[in-house]
């Protein structure tokens, strides 16, 4: 009886062995930050991930189009890779400025960086030296542009704004391409004599 008690502890301590410590070397996303940004658990350690060839408009943009876009890219991110067991695949660069391991990362054979522009998303933005993908996500986000998806929906107008005699008519932000303002103007009319 006694020997039998034992007999199970000792196959329970063994298997507590073989499951518990042994933490999973595979990455696990344990968090999503925004569009392009994760943690991942690796081995019980926690990194946060920046996905490399891309980029998303930022969650604390004061105008209210592009913070609408970090939202939306932060759900599709998290609609992705919430969760999920991932594969990273580096390119050149280690870690950025910031200490975060740059990556491309896939949830099967799901591209979560090609996606992001697929959808309008995110921007293809190129990162020297790594580039190993940029022709291709260059392509995606001519596609997303041409479909109008998301950062590349056509112009939006809003409602007029008057100061004193002057009514800002339209505002028009096709395109919210990064640095570049080129397809964003403001159409202005004079009311007064
Ligand atoms: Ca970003």
């Amino acid at each position: 009886m006694k020997t039998k008690y034992i007999t199970s502890i000792l196959g329970l301590l063994l298997l507590i062995l073989a499951t518990g410590c042994t933490a999973p070397t595979t990455p696990l996303v344990t968090r999503v930050i925004d569009g392009d940004t994760i943690e991942v658990n690796i081995a019980g350690t926690t990194y946060k991930v920046r996905y490399i060839g891309i980029d998303t408009p930022e969650l604390d943009d004061k105008r209210p189009e592009f913070c609408a876009l970090a939202q939306e890219a932060t759900r599709y991110n998290r609609q992705l890779v919430e969760g999920e067991t991932v594969r990273l695949e580096k390119d050149i660069t280690e870690t950025d400025q910031y200490g975060r391991l740059l990556h491309y990362v896939y949830v099967d054979d799901t591209f979560v960086n090609a996606e992001l522009v697929r959808q309008g998303l995110a921007w293809a933005i190129s990162y020297p030296p790594d580039t190993k993908y940029q022709g291709y996500l260059e392509e995606l986000e001519a596609e997303a542009r041409q479909a109008g998806r998301g950062i590349w929906a056509p112009p939006i107008i809003l409602p007029p704004i008057i100061v004193e005699n002057v009514q800002i008519t339209y505002i028009y932000y096709n395109g919210l391409v990064p640095n570049v303002e080129s397809d964003e103007y403001v159409e202005i009319t004079n009311l007064g004599g």
